[in-house]
């Protein structure tokens, strides 16, 4: 059985190293970028989503692991740009518990947090066999990161998402939504963003991580940020001591001898 880590309390972000080494390693994410102290790479090309409108009628699965809502990923999608070809395994959300501008986003720049942040999690399949054995390589995984905040305007796109996740309030729990095109969720500007090496932001926080922030933000409605923060819980329904599941973001990771690319100047 596997230790159960949070965000806060015994096992929490402070402790998690003292259960998984990795964690307190010298290539961790999220990271703080400064815009200034970036470094601008000519040879980033705009990212290219491969299928991500592909959806084809087969229901997306997506569960509730007690640390955020995971929704699974059709194996036909996958992500062009770079040196190998990255297939689509999953994509989840981290936030907050405040409302705006309260914070919930891991990555921040120029020391503003977001309100929260969308992960889509892609793996090597040139030349790993699967997620878990990719994990583990330097060069295993490749991760977009969306900057989520408030505006005026409800997020039509992610109610694809929001309106069945209250289905899945408690821990463990499963549901299949409608398929839809994935690509709606991500900003428009594909060609602007920051690369680094670094980490899952979660344990076993291998360094695994190719990652990938584009520069454009997303934006959803408050109502529809009240909502992704009061909807889920991180304990199973029987549980006499439900917690709702917020604040779900590790704080940001030292640089190290780490370089933020920019693919713009
Ligand atoms: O937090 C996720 C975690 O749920 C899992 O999906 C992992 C990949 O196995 O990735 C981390 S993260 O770094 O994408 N936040
Ligand atoms: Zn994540």
């Amino acid at each position: 059985e596997e230790i159960t880590w949070t965000y806060t309390g015994l096992v929490g972000q402070t402790e998690w190293s003292e259960y998984f080494p990795d964690c307190a390693g010298n290539a961790q994410s999220p990271v703080e970028v400064v815009t200034t102290q970036t470094k601008y790479d000519p040879s980033l090309l705009p990212l290219t989503p491969l299928g991500y409108s592909q959806h084809g009628n087969k229901p997306f699965a997506m569960y509730n692991n007690g640390h955020t809502a995971v929704i699974e990923l059709p194996e036909w999608m996958g992500l062009g740009g770079l040196p190998w070809l990255y297939t689509a395994v999953q994509m989840h959300l981290h936030w907050g518990s405040g409302g705006p501008s309260h914070g919930g986003g891991e990555h921040t720049v120029n020391g503003m947090s977001a309100d929260a942040e969308l992960h889509v999690v892609h793996y090597n399949s040139e030349l790993y066999p699967n997620m878990s054995k990719a994990m583990t390589q330097s060069d295993g995984l490749a991760v977009l990161g969306i900057l989520i905040v408030t505006g005026e305007e409800t997020n039509l796109a992610f109610n694809n998402i929001l309106n069945y996740l209250g289905r899945i309030r408690h821990a463990d729990q499963k549901v299949f939504i409608p398929a839809f095109d994935v690509q709606t969720l991500l900003p428009e500007d594909l060609g602007r963003y920051f690369r680094y090496n670094g980490s899952l932001t979660t344990p076993p926080c291998h360094q695994s991580v190719t990652w990938t922030l584009f520069n454009e933000r997303i934006q959803i409605s408050p109502a529809q940020l009240l909502k992704l923060e009061t909807i889920l819980y991180s304990s199973k329904a029987e549980d006499p001591d439900r917690m709702l599941l917020q604040d779900n973001y590790r704080t940001t990771q030292p640089l190290n001898h780490r370089v933020v690319f920019a693919s713009f100047s």
